[in-house]
């Protein structure tokens, strides 16, 4: 079962899922978009009531960078709310379709090794591990990444040369006419961040991308939660190319497209205390139906 009083290890998060999927089997469904560099089973859950219906797709990933923890338990949370209560009609014209944990290596690296562990861990000749928000293909190589292996930014040798990056581009692709939003959980520091990352420069749609987060983060004060700083990634952080949601937008052509920058904990941002996950992942939660409703009425 799942309380949400501990941050999970991976393989307890593939045995929910997969308890869901049995529990729930006309509204859940896990499936794999491959394996890890270490061969841990990727799962994603797509909650739907009605799979064949073709309705909008919200995507969210969650666990690019291992030391992150919040993001992991935060979309599990999501999974467990969507799914396991009534939630006024979130599931009625949308799909939810959520990766828990993108980078489950760098995760159990994190637990079992090092704790601030943030890349993947895949070999490289003198440092291991690529920063899998600077190994997707949309302008990558530029500005905020690093060619140097022992970086915590260090983008890869190529474009996608991480199988995790990889096997999440292979599956958004295979939806991308449908899949209408996309969210990638990361922690920390309330940001509500949309493209770009790579440039300073506005996307043309960036009025409705501002106001669609003003609104996200209305839900989540209202709700108690700590406000978000909100805009461009390279305007309201620094300048980081070859990230996920600069892919998503500018590549696989997903028109609204989010980091978000969850709470960290009291006394330190990535290790917050277990006590603390379930009062972060409730004020956020009214958030996400936000985005839910919204989706739900421009589609
Ligand atoms: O630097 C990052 O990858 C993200 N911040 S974090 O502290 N979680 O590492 C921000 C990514 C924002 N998006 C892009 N720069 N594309
Ligand atoms: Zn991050």
């Amino acid at each position: 079962k799942i309380t949400f009083t501990q941050f999970y290890r991976f393989d307890h998060i593939n045995s929910y899922l997969d308890e869901l999927a049995q529990n729930y089997p006309n509204k859940v469904t896990v499936k794999s978009i491959g394996n890890s560099y270490q061969e841990r089973n990727m799962k994603i859950v797509q909650i739907s009531t009605n799979p064949n219906a073709n309705k909008p797709i919200i995507f969210i990933d969650a666990g690019i960078h291992a030391r992150e923890w919040i993001s992991p338990a935060m979309a599990l949370y999501i999974i467990n709310q969507l799914v396991e209560t009534e939630t006024n009609n979130l599931l009625d014209k949308v799909d939810w379709h959520i990766l828990p944990v993108l980078n489950p290596d760098g995760y159990e690296y994190t637990h079992d090794f090092d704790r601030f562990w943030r890349k993947t861990v895949s070999f490289n000749e003198r440092c291991n591990g690529t920063d899998a928000n600077r190994n997707f293909g949309f302008h990558w190589g530029e500005g905020g990444s690093s060619d140097y292996p022992c970086s915590e930014i260090y983008r890869g040798a190529y474009a996608f040369s991480e199988i995790e990056t990889q096997n999440v581009k292979t599956y958004i692709e295979n939806l991308s006419h449908r899949i209408k939003l996309y969210l990638t959980l990361h922690s920390f520091g309330n940001y509500l961040l949309y493209p770009w990352g790579y440039t300073s420069d506005l996307p043309e749609d960036h009025v409705e991308l501002q106001s669609l987060a003003e609104s996200v983060n209305e839900a989540i004060v209202q709700a108690g939660g700590d406000p978000y700083d909100i805009g461009t990634s390279t305007n309201v952080l620094y300048i980081a190319a070859g990230g996920s949601d600069d892919w998503a937008k500018g590549s696989a052509g997903i028109q609204l497209s989010y980091t978000i920058e969850l709470p960290g904990g009291q006394m330190s941002g990535f290790v917050p205390e277990p006590e603390e996950i379930l009062p972060i992942v409730n004020v956020t939660f009214p958030g996400i139906k936000v985005y839910g409703n919204y989706i739900a009425g421009k589609f």
